[in-house]
């Protein structure tokens, strides 16, 4: 870091984040997995909570249990510079997803309290809930960004057919109702999250950060095929409503539909749910999990279509039902240009090489971007590995980043 500007302790950081993969961490190399409102979900908040209390942070927390931690020797009536990212994790995931965001946002406000810092406006550490969306994907962030309605919430299943409702009921990571977490445009001045690129584009082009320009958006929902059971031996093969056989053919020609949308959309099916679930039975109902993405909407509803009319074909074909009920679709992100000047303005002084880049991974920051100014900083991500134990982003790209976070934030706390 050149020009005696701040500096994070890039021990304490590193010392932070190999105590954060303990947690939900599956001692045979399984990956960490964190799910939102989980168990070792909850070790995570209570860890990030003693460490924030252990710099003289306070925090509060909302219905959803986003979590703000901030100085209370700071003047709080100006709108401030908010950072931070997420600490639950895909089922068996890497160690820097969401992590490196969220403690460096954490270790920025330390290093301001510690260096007696006192910038113009006062500076928060976010940590939202369920980004990675066992409920809902960028569950608390849209909470934020435009709320949920008690129904909304209710109707809400996990991975594993648990109710959002029951989940929110146990977890003592909140305070208030779950259906009043909105804020109001105005609330923040600016908001900035870390993340790991999670792609391939830094390492290729032997680049230090990403200067984020915009967040991919993301549609989703469950399609249902809805056949008959029937016995695995004595049911003629042109008798059969296989609900499982057509959820398969559906699979296997999604990606034509992402090829139908554009160049860069993508489309996955991440699981499939089969009942009864047994192997001498013709299954009667499958439901396949559905996320696609792209950079443009119109580009994201022509995958809408294209995955929709796909299912009617396959549904047709094969003599099954379907149904599907697409969630909302969280809309691409464009990151605000004062923000990504901040950004790389602060890597430049950092001596840091820096290019602009899309993000095709969903963040927390594109339901920010709805609220206020909004960027992001990326680092390299090693082999382009992510959601995935392969994960990894080396120790001096994460000290980086996270310098070039607080002198982002620094400097936005001047405008
Ligand atoms: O899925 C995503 O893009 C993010 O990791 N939640
Ligand atoms: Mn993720
Ligand atoms: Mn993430």
């Amino acid at each position: 870091m050149t020009g005696g500007a701040p500096r994070v302790d890039g021990a304490r950081l590193r010392a932070d984040l190999t105590a954060l993969a303990r947690l939900g961490a599956d001692p045979s190399g399984g990956g960490i997995t964190r799910t939102g409102f989980s168990a070792a979900d909850g070790q995570a908040r209570d860890w990030y909570a003693a460490r924030a209390r252990a710099a003289g942070l306070d925090l509060t927390r909302d219905g959803l249990g986003n979590t703000f931690a901030f100085d209370p020797g700071a003047d709080q009536r100006r709108p401030g510079v908010w950072s931070g990212s997420h600490l639950d994790t895909v089922p068996r995931g890497g160690a820097f997803d969401g992590a490196v965001g969220a403690v460096a946002a954490l270790e920025a406000l330390r290093r301001v309290k510690e260096l007696g810092l006192a910038p113009a406006r006062p500076l928060r550490a976010l940590v939202f809930s369920d980004e990675e969306g066992n409920y809902g994907s960028l569950l608390g962030s849209t909470g934020l960004a435009r709320g949920w309605s008690r129904a909304e919430l209710d109707a809400m299943t996990g991975r594993d057919g648990d109710r959002l409702a029951d989940a929110l009921a146990a977890w003592p990571h909140a305070e208030g109702d779950p259906a009043a977490t909105r804020l109001e445009p105005g609330a923040l001045h600016a908001f900035v999250e870390l993340h790991i690129e999670q792609g391939p584009f830094l390492e290729a082009a032997g680049t230090q950060a990403g200067v984020v320009t915009a967040i991919a958006g993301i549609g989703g929902g469950r399609m249902r095929f809805t056949g008959r059971t029937d016995h695995a031996g004595t049911t003629p093969m042109s008798e059969r409503a296989d609900a499982l056989a057509a959820a398969g053919e559906f699979i296997a020609r999604v990606p034509e539909a992402a090829r139908a949308a554009g160049p860069r959309a993508v489309a996955t099916c991440g699981f499939v749910h089969a009942t009864p679930g047994a192997a001498n039975v013709v299954a009667g109902s499958a439901e396949v999990s559905l996320d696609f993405r792209d950079l443009s909407l119109a580009r994201i509803q022509v995958l809408e279509r294209e995955i929709g009319a796909l299912a009617l074909a396959v549904s047709d074909s094969r003599g099954v039902a379907v149904t599907w009920e697409p969630h909302e679709v969280v809309a691409p992100a464009p990151m605000d240009d004062g923000v990504q000047a901040a950004v790389a303005a602060a890597a430049g002084r950092a001596g840091l090489s820096s290019m602009a880049m899309p993000s095709g991974a969903g963040h927390d920051s594109q339901n920010m971007a709805r609220l206020a100014p909004a960027g992001m900083v990326f680092i390299p991500s090693v082999g382009g590995r992510s959601h995935s134990s392969a994960e990894l982003t080396a120790w001096p790209d994460i000290e980086n980043g996270a310098n070039v976070l607080l002198a982002a934030m620094l400097a936005l706390a001047e405008t």
